[in-house]
C-alpha cells in the first residue's frame, strides 16, 4: 500500500473546488461528447457476450495432430456419436453465450459439403457422406439460444488452387456458402496463417474481398483477425491480455498474419489507436486446440481458468474458450465437469456486490444533474452512467460501507459507447492512523470491464480515484469477497511417474558437454536459452521403456523455440536410431506449449537426442528456449 501522491491530491482538490454545488434534476445538461473511435452497435453487443466457446474439430481430432497437412484421407473423419446439441447444451450450462466452430482449418477439410472443395464431410465416412456439422451446430445453437460463429482458415493445404490468384475468389465463394446457408453469424473468425514456410507455398490474400463478402451476407458479423476490423487477436494463446488494454488499434500498413503488429502491441492495443478494435482472448481448456486422448489428464484446473477469466474478461477482453470434442463427436465429461466448476467459481466470486449497501459520493457530477448521478454505477441499466463536467480529467468517488467489510476484488466498467477514456485508477482505503488515503490496488485502462484482484483486506471507508484522457464516464462498479480457489487437480500423470527417476538424469550436448540441469529439474518456471543450435542429449541413467518425448519451450511467444527437429534414441549413446526426421512442432510460435512426440511402439533405450533444425525466431541468432525436456514413460 502507498499513500496517494501529492500532485494527484492537488488535482483532486482543484476538481472539488471547480464543482461545488448540489445536484439538480435539470435534464437539459448535454451528455459528454464521444471520445475517439467508438464501438458499433454490433461490437457493443459482441462485447457484452463476454464469454463463448471455441470448437476445434475435424480430421486432426482423429489423427492427433495440431495442424493436418491436407493429405489425410477424408474418411478418417468419422465421429461415432456426433451430437452438436450436447455441445450447445454444455456451452449454455457453462454460461457461455455462443459457439464458434472451425468450419475449415489449415488442412482445408470442410465440415459442411462445400461445392468448392473435394475434401469435405461429403467425402468422409461419417453418415455415409450425408452429414453437415455446420447445419447440426447452427440448428443446435438456435435451439439453445446461443449465437453461432464460424472460423475459416484462408490457409488451405488441400485446395489445388491455393497459392494462385484464383484461390481468393474460391475462398470468397466458400465464405458465401457458409455465411448464406446457416442463419445469422455473430463472428467471422479469420486465421492469419498464410502458407507453409517449409513448403514455400504462399497466397496473397485479398482481405478486402473477404470482408466485403462477409458484410454482404452478414452485415452484423464482427470480423476477427490479428487486426480486426471487428475485434483483434490479443497476441498470445495463454489467456493473458495486457493489464493495459486499449480497445483501439493502429491498423494502417498492417494486415493479418505475418504483417500484423508485434504481439505485445496486440496485447495492449494503442492508446490513441485510429480504430475501435477490441481484444478477444482465445485459449484452449486443453494444452492443444484439438482433442487428444493423451490430454485427458492435462485440462486447465479451475484455479487456472479463474486466473484466465481475470486476465481476459477482467482486462477488457472477451474470452473465447476452446473445448474440443472427442472422437465420438462429443465434449468429454472431464471438460464438461471442469466448465461447470469454473462457472460456479466465477459466479460465487461476483455474487454479492458489497457496494449495494454503500453510500457513494462523487467529487464531481456532470452539470450537477441527476441524469449523471453516481448512483447509476449501482443500477443494472447499461445505458445509464455517471459522468463529470468536461473540465474534469482527474476525479474521485468516496465510498462508505455501512460497516467494515472484507473484500479482494474490485470491478469497474466504462460506458464504452462514448469511447475509452480512463488511463489510471486506484482503489484506496482511509488509513485512520496516518490520516491519509492509501492505495489498495491500482490499474491503468478500464474499457468495457476491468477487475482488480488483490489480497483480502478489511475496510469501511474507500475512495476510487480516476484519471482519464477525456472526462470519465463509468457505468458500473462492484466490490466483492471472492472465495479462494485452490488448484487441486493433478495436471499430468506422467510427471508423477518421471519424478522418482529424475535424480539419475543428465543432459549433454555434442561430445558429451554437460548442459545446465534446469531443463530437467521438473520446474517449468526455470528456463534456459541454448545457443548454436546445439542438440540436447538426455541420458536417463538406465534403460527404460520410453513411449515418447516432450519438449517444453519457455511459454513466451517472443522467445525463440525449436520448430523443426530430428529426434533419435539410443541404447548406448553411440548408435542412434532416428524416430523423427525434419519433423515440425506445429503452432509452437503462437502457442508455445509442451510438445509431445509419441512413438509408435515403446523404445527400450537410455538416451534421447533432440536435434534442432530451425527455430521460430531465426533473427535471435540460432538460439532456442527450453523450460524442460521430459521422457514420456
Ligand atoms: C491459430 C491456428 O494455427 C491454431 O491451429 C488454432 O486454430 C488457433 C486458434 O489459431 O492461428
Amino acid at each position: 500500500m502507498r499513500n496517494t501522491c501529492f500532485s494527484f491530491a492537488l488535482r483532486l482538490a482543484l476538481a472539488v473546488f471547480a464543482s461545488l454545488g448540489a445536484l439538480s434534476s435539470c435534464a437539459s445538461v448535454d451528455p459528454p461528447q464521444p471520445y475517439g473511435p467508438l464501438p458499433t452497435e454490433h461490437q457493443l453487443r459482441w462485447q457484452q457476450m463476454e464469454y463463448y466457446m471455441f470448437v476445434h474439430f475435424g480430421p486432426n481430432t482423429f489423427t492427433d495432430v495440431e495442424w493436418g497437412d491436407g493429405k489425410e484421407d477424408p474418411r478418417v473423419f468419422n465421429p461415432t456419436a456426433l451430437d452438436c446439441r450436447q455441445w450447445a447444451a454444455t456451452a449454455q450450462a457453462a454460461g457461455m453465450k455462443g459457439i464458434i466452430l472451425t468450419a475449415k482449418h489449415h488442412d482445408g477439410f470442410c465440415l459442411w459439403p462445400s461445392l468448392h472443395s473435394t475434401h469435405t464431410v461429403r467425402e468422409s465416412a461419417w453418415k455415409d457422406g450425408q452429414g453437415d456439422v455446420l447445419k447440426e451446430l447452427s440448428d443446435a445453437c438456435r435451439e439453445y439460444g446461443l449465437a453461432f460463429g464460424v472460423y475459416l482458415s484462408p490457409w488451405d493445404q488441400n485446395h489445388p488452387a491455393y497459392g494462385t490468384p484464383g484461390y481468393n475468389q474460391i475462398f470468397a465463394n466458400t465464405l458465401t456458402e457458409v455465411l448464406s446457408g446457416y442463419g445469422p453469424v455473430f463472428e467471422q473468425w479469420f486465421d492469419g496463417a498464410n502458407g507453409d514456410a517449409h513448403k514455400g507455398k504462399r497466397q496473397d490474400y485479398d482481405w478486402n474481398l473477404f470482408h466485403q463478402t462477409v458484410y454482404a451476407h452478414q452485415p452484423q458479423a464482427v470480423i476477427f483477425s490479428d487486426v480486426g476490423p471487428g475485434c483483434r487477436w490479443m497476441g498470445n494463446e495463454r489467456g493473458v491480455a495486457g493489464e493495459t488494454n486499449w480497445s483501439r488499434l493502429d491498423v494502417q500498413g498492417f494486415e493479418p498474419g505475418a504483417g500484423a503488429p508485434p504481439s505485445d502491441t496486440l496485447t495492449t492495443g494503442n492508446v490513441g489507436g485510429e480504430a475501435w478494435i477490441p481484444a478477444e482472448t482465445d485459449v484452449s481448456i486443453r494444452p492443444g486446440w484439438f482433442y487428444s486422448p493423451h490430454t485427458d489428464d492435462q485440462l486447465k484446473s479451475v484455479a487456472r481458468l479463474v486466473d484466465i477469466y481475470h486476465t481476459s474478461v477482467g482486462r477488457n477482453s472477451n474470452l473465447l474458450l476452446n473445448v474440443p470434442p472427442n472422437r465420438q463427436g462429443r465434449i468429454h465429461p472431464t471438460d464438461s465437469a471442469r466448465l461447470m466448476d469454473f462457472r460456479r467459481a466465477v459466479e460465487e466470486s461476483f455474487a454479492h456486490n458489497l457496494l449495494d449497501a454503500a453510500t457513494l459520493s462523487a467529487l464531481n457530477t456532470r452539470g450537477g444533474s441527476q441524469k449523471y448521478n453516481v448512483a447509476h454505477l449501482l443500477d443494472d441499466v447499461y445505458h445509464r452512467y455517471w459522468a463529470t463536467d468536461d473540465s474534469v480529467a482527474a476525479t474521485a468517488i468516496e465510498i462508505l460501507l455501512p460497516e467494515a467489510a472484507t473484500f479482494n476484488r474490485f470491478l469497474l466498467q466504462e460506458y464504452i459507447p462514448l469511447g475509452q477514456r480512463v488511463s489510471y485508477f486506484a482503489l484506496e482505503s482511509w488509513d485512520e492512523s496516518a490520516a491519509a488515503w492509501s492505495v489498495i490496488s491500482e490499474g491503468t485502462t478500464v474499457g468495457y470491464k476491468r477487475i482488480l484482484r488483490f489480497p483480502r483486506i478489511k475496510a469501511q471507508r474507500l475512495r476510487l480515484v480516476v484519471e482519464a484522457l477525456a472526462p470519465p464516464v463509468l457505468n458500473r462498479i462492484g466490490l466483492y469477497d471472492a472465495p479462494d480457489v485452490y488448484d487441486d487437480t493433478r495436471q499430468d500423470a506422467n510427471l508423477d511417474l518421471v519424478e522418482a527417476l529424475r535424480t539419475k538424469w543428465s543432459v549433454a550436448s555434442h561430445g558429451g558437454v554437460l548442459l545446465p540441469s534446469v531443463m530437467i529439474d521438473g520446474d517449468l518456471r526455470t528456463t534456459i536459452v541454448v545457443g548454436g543450435m546445439e542438440p540436447l542429449i538426455l541420458n536417463l541413467g538406465e534403460r527404460l521403456a520410453l513411449r515418447g518425448f516432450a519438449y517444453v519451450p519457455d511459454d513466451k511467444t517472443t522467445a525463440s523455440h525449436i520448430v523443426r527437429y530430428n529426434l533419435a534414441v539410443s541404447v548406448d549413446g553411440k548408435q542412434w536410431k532416428e524416430v523423427k526426421r525434419s519433423a515440425v512442432f506445429h503452432n509452437i510460435k503462437n502457442n508455445p506449449i509442451r510438445q509431445d512426440v509419441r512413438f509408435d511402439k515403446p523404445a527400450f533405450v537410455q538416451f534421447v537426442r533432440l536435434e534442432p533444425l530451425e527455430t521460430t525466431q531465426p533473427d535471435q541468432g540460432n538460439t532456442y528456449s527450453v523450460a524442460e525436456i521430459i521422457p514420456i514413460l
